[in-house]
């Protein structure tokens, strides 16, 4: 007997809380804060580990950059054990640089630039490169030897 009598108010209920929701949405779009949004939402697409790798405190630094499908310098080389910051620039577009076996990976938008930590526990030949896709068969690959 109460059945219609409740259903009525839940159902605009639950219309204003999708309504509202919606704007909501739309309003945090058009806010002018940055445009570091487009990076979060290119790693929620392309992975699941999600954030960049952080930086170490007071690491050396080796400068990368990115720009026409392909990396600068193509090739790097670092000691075992070793802390080192990478910092990849992107000239042109967003890229990312991305070394499956330690799980490391950073992205920078078009003009920007983002550092994040490598350490190689173990020597040989990795293979970094960018994982927007596309990027990796148009050539974006990097060697990177440990020994
Ligand atoms: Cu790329």
């Amino acid at each position: 007997m109460s059945l219609p009598s409740t259903f009525a108010p839940t159902f605009v209920l639950a219309l204003l809380l999708v309504s509202g929701c919606s704007y909501f949405e739309v309003a945090e779009h058009n806010m002018p804060a940055g445009h570091g949004g487009s990076v979060e939402e290119m790693h929620d697409v392309m992975h699941d580990h999600g954030d960049d790798t952080p930086a170490i405190d007071g690491a050396p630094e080796t400068r990368i950059t990115a720009d026409a499908m392909a990396f600068e310098p193509a090739s790097l080389e670092f000691a075992i054990g070793e802390e080192h910051n990478l910092t990849l620039h992107s000239v042109d577009i967003l890229h990312d640089l991305t070394i499956d076996e330690i799980d490391f990976h950073i992205a920078a938008d078009a003009g920007e630039e983002t550092t994040g930590g490598i350490v190689f526990e173990e020597a040989g030949t990795y293979l970094a490169y960018c994982a927007v896709p596309g990027h990796r068969q148009a050539g974006m690959e990097m060697q990177i030897t440990v020994r």
